[in-house]
């Protein structure tokens, strides 16, 4: 991206403070302001549907449909501002594609339009084909971040208690495994333990593979009201937005952040940064993690990241002088073939140096989607219901004796995880698939060989808002879903706070919310009256509450959806008090999950990554979020007429001026980007923001995804995206 648009990012990102200011001003439209013509008959405040920052927006309505809305100024999260996307939340409920009735393949291939009696008959008829004929288990469904924590739960009660299904994972694997894996082996449960106001009270705050002022922008925003002058740091290979408004930047070359990580623990164990008193009251493993690290010396640490002595020095400096030292990752860390030790290593450093459980600190994992902590915790996929385990037989008594159930309806076996189902379709272990809110024809890494394998399928159901997206395209059926703001729901944030959605619109046609969709699978299933107390959304969100109780995650001190409304974090547990816009962290206490309640130290031995360059394929791919505007696959956020103004247009690659005067490339050139699974056309962005060797594509360009290399965390199986070999090259005259 050029200079020009990478400042209009950073401005992009700052646009939701200006629409705020906008808002306080008198004759502006905020809360309170609007002018006569468009007075709202009333106003509901709601979370917003993209990204897990979870920010409350105030929508206005007339006839009980929203008309405009307004980021809610007394909520703990935003404080009144919002990013584009969340001021053009309305906009894709009004798309022209929406999926409107149920869509059937025919004789001829082609998707026609059915009734909701017809669809479901053969959604039924040819599940339980699928099933007589394969087995229960080679039926498989794909769960999300993306709808509300009570219609995954239903998903994943209906499928897995009620249709017989085994395997179902979600869009989450390909997001936050690795911190969920981190999290669980070093603290016992997958707790996230900050709050928000965290970024506001550190003196150093450290983001790794973290492009917060785009992906973030209002947590990037809160980090701008921290009143300490905090100190920075950004260690991404790119100088990105964020990168460039940090006060150091450590753009070390792509994955090698373990050994930077474990040669920083070494520097701050030598110059006695370790907080002992803490260490020996609340963590086991210390003595040999410090052994291991102390292999990791400042030049061995310099020639594997590409980064200076003296940085490593500096940094070392800078924690150890911080008082209060947050450390918060995203996918640059869980994206990678060894992302959970990388967590684990940013856990060690905040337990060595005792950066945890008091105000500005914290070994912080931030979310990626609107409800990926309600999926960790309550989608029933890969995980039984409250973050236990399938494979425990007390746990799955538990389970059965909150919800009534014969224990037996639970599988024992664990859920393979979202590889392994692409796997079981290639070798026909899963031969039918049911989609729900994500469209991983696009975002599945190397999707040329998904693309392959939908086609073997003997049934693919895909359930979205759009009838267009690139799986949609593929499926035998295709149920048309309701989206944020035509239903109701719980979602859970980045700093576990539960927050409401509500409906202020109407679904088009026939379309339904997912609830209402998994109510009707499950009766025109036979399996109804398992799900008789299921009968809202309420409801369930009661049920969740009992099924988390006594739990880390316990919620059932939240009576219903009027006591969540306000924003309350988990734990919440019967007999709290409180609650509402609190700001509350975890670990106060010292006290972590593990049966002793220790923290543990874990690490392990760097591994090169899965593909290296070669002479054919001589850079390296980075891939990630392009813009503020630009939400994943584009099915919605490219719906916004004022959102596609907000980035540039089509695919592009940054390139180094290097590796482009070299390739003989131009600005703005089209080019073919290679790699040894496929090709795409884009045009090259000649700009300093990549290093040389390395080459960035946005993931919002469906195309990237032929070239990204399947290479998977061993423990957390999550896709490693930000790291392949790659070939770019002037597209001739005759190929354009
Ligand atoms: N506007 C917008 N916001 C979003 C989203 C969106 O699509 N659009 N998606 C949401 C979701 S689901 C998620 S998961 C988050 C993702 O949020 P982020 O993780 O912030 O976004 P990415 O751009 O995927 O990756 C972050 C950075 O990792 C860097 N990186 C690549 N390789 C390495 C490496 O080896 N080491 C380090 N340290 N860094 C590396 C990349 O250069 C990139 O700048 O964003 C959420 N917010
Ligand atoms: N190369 C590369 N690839 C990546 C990444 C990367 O950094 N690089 N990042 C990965 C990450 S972190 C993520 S999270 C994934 C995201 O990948 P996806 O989940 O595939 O991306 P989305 O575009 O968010 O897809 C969500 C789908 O759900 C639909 N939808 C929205 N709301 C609802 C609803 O309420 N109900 C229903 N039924 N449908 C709904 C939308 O229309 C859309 O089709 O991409 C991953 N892919
Ligand atoms: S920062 Fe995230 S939650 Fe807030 S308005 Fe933007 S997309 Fe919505
Ligand atoms: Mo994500």
């Amino acid at each position: 991206m050029s200079g020009s648009s990478r400042r209009s990012n950073l401005l992009v990102a700052r646009a939701g403070r200006q629409g705020d200011d906008l808002a306080r001003r008198p004759g502006g439209f905020g809360l309170g302001q609007v002018p006569a013509r468009l007075a709202p008959e009333a106003v509901t405040s709601m979370v917003c549907g993209y990204c897990s920052v979870g920010c409350s927006l105030d929508v206005h309505l007339r006839g009980g449909q929203a008309v405009n809305l307004s980021p809610t100024t007394e909520y703990p999260v935003n404080l009144g501002m919002a990013c584009p996307k969340g001021w053009e939340a309305l906009a894709p409920l009004a798309a022209p594609d929406r999926a409107t009735t149920p869509l059937l393949r025919d004789a001829r291939g082609q998707l026609q339009s059915v009734g909701w009696p017809e669809a479901l008959d053969t959604f039924v008829a040819r599940v339980r084909a699928v099933q007589a004929e394969h087995g229960p288990a080679a039926m498989a469904f794909l769960s999300t971040g993306q709808i509300a924590t009570e219609e995954m739960a239903l998903l994943g009660a209906l499928a897995k208690f009620g249709m017989g299904m085994v395997h179902g994972d979600g869009n989450t694997r390909q997001c936050m495994a690795t911190s969920v894996v981190a999290y669980k082996q070093a603290f016992g449960f997958d707790a996230p333990p900050y709050t928000y106001a965290d970024l506001e009270a550190s003196d150093v705050i450290i983001l790794a593979g973290s492009n917060l002022c785009i992906t973030h922008p209002i947590l990037w925003e809160r980090i701008c009201r921290n009143p300490h002058h905090p100190e920075i740091v950004v260690i991404d290979p790119r100088a990105t937005e964020t990168a460039l408004a940090a006060t150091q930047h450590l753009a070390l070359a792509p994955k090698s952040d373990l050994v930077l990580l474990y040669g920083l623990a070494r520097a701050l164990i030598e110059r006695g940064a370790v907080d002992r008193a803490f260490v020996e009251a609340h963590t086991s493993g210390f003595d040999a993690f410090a052994a291991h690290v102390a292999a990791f010396d400042p030049d061995r640490v310099a020639e594997v990241t590409g980064l200076t002595t003296e940085a490593l020095d500096r940094l070392a400096t800078t924690v150890a002088g911080g008082r209060r030292v947050s450390l918060w990752w995203t996918m640059g860390v869980n994206q990678s073939h060894e992302g959970v030790l990388v967590a684990q290593a940013i856990v060690d450093l905040a337990l060595l140096t005792g950066n945890i459980g008091r105000p500005g600190t914290g070994a912080n994992s931030i979310t990626g989607q609107c409800n990926a902590m309600g999926s960790r915790l309550f989608s029933n996929t890969t995980n039984l219901f409250g973050g236990r385990d399938f494979a425990d037989a007390g746990d799955r008594a538990e389970v059965a004796d909150v919800l009534g159930l014969d224990p037996a309806c639970i599988p024992s076996q664990p859920s393979m995880a979202f590889d392994q189902i692409v796997e079981g379709i290639a070798t026909g272990e899963i031969r039918g698939l049911w989609v729900v809110a994500t469209n991983s024809a696009h975002s599945w890494i190397n999707h040329s060989e998904l693309h392959d394998l939908l086609g073997r399928l003997d049934l693919l159901v895909v359930q979205d808002l759009y009838a267009t997206t690139e799986t949609a395209q593929r499926a035998d059926l295709v149920l048309p879903a309701a989206g944020w703001g035509e239903k109701e729901g719980t979602f859970i944030n980045s700093e576990r706070r539960i927050g409401l959605i509500t409906r202020v619109a109407r679904a088009p046609g026939q379309a339904l919310a997912d609830f209402a969709i998994f109510k009707l699978v499950a009766e025109a299933w036979g399996c109804g009256e398992l799900f008789e107390a299921w009968s809202s959304p309420e409801a369930v969100f009661e049920i969740l509450g009992r099924l988390s109780a006594g739990r880390p995650c316990d919620v059932s001190g939240i009576g219903g959806y009027a006591d969540a409304r306000g924003g309350i974090q988990w734990p919440f547990p019967a007999g709290a008090t409180g609650g509402v816009g609190e700001e509350r962290r975890l670990f106060a206490d010292g006290h972590f999950f593990h049966p002793d309640g220790r923290a543990r130290f874990c690490f392990g031995e760097p591994r090169p990554p899965r593909e290296a360059t070669s002479r054919r394929y001589p850079l390296v791919l980075l891939t990630g979020r392009g813009s503020s505007a630009q939400w994943h696959t584009q099915t919605r956020t490219g719906k916004s007429a004022v959102l596609r103004t907000l980035h540039p247009d089509g695919p592009y690659v940054e390139v180094n001026p290097a590796d482009a005067s070299e390739l003989g490339l131009g600005a703005g050139q089209d080019v073919l980007v290679t790699s040894a699974r496929g090709s795409m056309r884009a045009r090259a962005e000649v700009t300093s923001a990549v290093a040389p060797g390395q080459v960035f594509v946005p993931m919002h360009d469906a195309q990237v995804n032929r070239l990204t290399h399947p290479s998977f965390d061993p423990s957390s199986r999550q896709p490693s995206y930000k790291h392949c070999a790659v070939a770019v090259r002037p597209l001739e005259r005759w190929e354009h």
